[in-house]
């Protein structure tokens, strides 16, 4: 993610001919900066001296990222309710997983709902990793009604005065309306039960801009709070978080870096602007 070391070193040695503007915008633009974004670092460097380059470029970074609060809710004397979206194979699942081992292990409890009953093997998917991880899983039956799980897991919760709930749901464009209208459906009925504190749209790093689109989508359809960039072990190159906080104003809240539980982190906006960097 070494983005700006070529150009940086070039400024250094004092020749920064068009051509070499040209291939740093091409370098951001492969690295899901967004063309705004590019354009708007660029001018950046053009115009700062040499020796405040690099400093000038930090800085409007920072300020691409915005500094609202990456932590993740916590509600006060009730159960804090989780709901997790995103399209299809983007890492919802993995990431529930990843999320209810962190928050086990912060020591607090945690109660799961399989609200994906599209698929036969979703259901079984998160009941592997609840035996694994330990935490209870609240599955109904294959092509139930998910809003029906999501209500029992949400009454479960609330008797058993659980800290968090959370909900995985079943994966869907963003394109299509039924589906979307479903998980509204889903919303509406936990919020019978339960106020939901945070909606985590999970965003495939390697979707590159169209995770824009996807946010845009799911922020209209069920009130996305936060986002969680999966495969950033992969061949993706980060830019997309900047691009997606700067035209969705949501916050990326986790990082996930592989298929284990433990690959996952909280987004550390100086760590992440470091990398690009360095
Ligand atoms: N390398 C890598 N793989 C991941 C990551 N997160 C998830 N995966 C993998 O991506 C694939 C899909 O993950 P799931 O968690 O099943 O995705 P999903 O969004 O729940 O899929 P659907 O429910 O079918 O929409 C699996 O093979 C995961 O192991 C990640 O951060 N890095
Ligand atoms: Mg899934």
């Amino acid at each position: 993610m070494a983005l700006f070391s070529k150009i940086l070193a070039k400024l250094r040695g004092g020749s920064t001919s068009d051509a070499d503007w040209d291939e740093l915008r091409t370098t951001l633009i492969e690295a899901d900066l967004g063309a705004t974004l590019c354009d708007e670092l660029i001018e950046i460097a053009r115009r700062e001296k040499v020796e405040d380059c690099e400093v000038a470029l930090t800085h409007a970074l920072e300020s691409a990222l915005t500094s609202v609060d990456r932590s993740l809710a916590r509600a006060q004397g009730r159960p804090t309710t989780v709901m997790v979206v995103g399209v299809n194979g983007t890492g919802k699942t993995t990431s529930v997983a990843k999320l209810m081992s962190l928050i086990k292990q912060s020591g607090n409890s945690v109660v799961v709902a399989a609200a994906d009953t599209f698929r036969a093997a979703a259901i079984e998917q998160l009941q592997t990793w609840g035996e694994k991880i330990g935490v209870e899983v609240v599955a109904g039956k294959f092509q139930g009604d998910p809003a029906s799980v999501v209500f029992d897991a949400a009454t479960l919760a609330i008797r058993e005065k659980v800290d968090y709930l959370i909900i995985d749901t079943a994966g869907r464009l963003h394109t299509k309306s039924n589906l979307m209208d479903e998980l509204s459906k889903i919303r509406r009925v936990l919020e019978k039960s339960s106020p939901i504190d945070e909606v985590l749209l999970v965003v495939d790093a390697t979707t590159g801009q169209n995770g824009i689109v996807q946010a845009r989508s799911f922020l209209e359809a069920v009130g996305v709070t936060g986002l969680v960039l999966t495969k950033m072990d992969g061949s993706a190159k980060g830019g997309i978080a900047l691009a997606i906080e700067r035209e969705t104003r949501l916050p990326i809240k986790f990082v996930g870096t592989g298929e284990r539980a433990e690959d996952f982190s909280t987004f550390e906006a100086s760590i992440y602007i470091s990398s690009l960097l360095e």
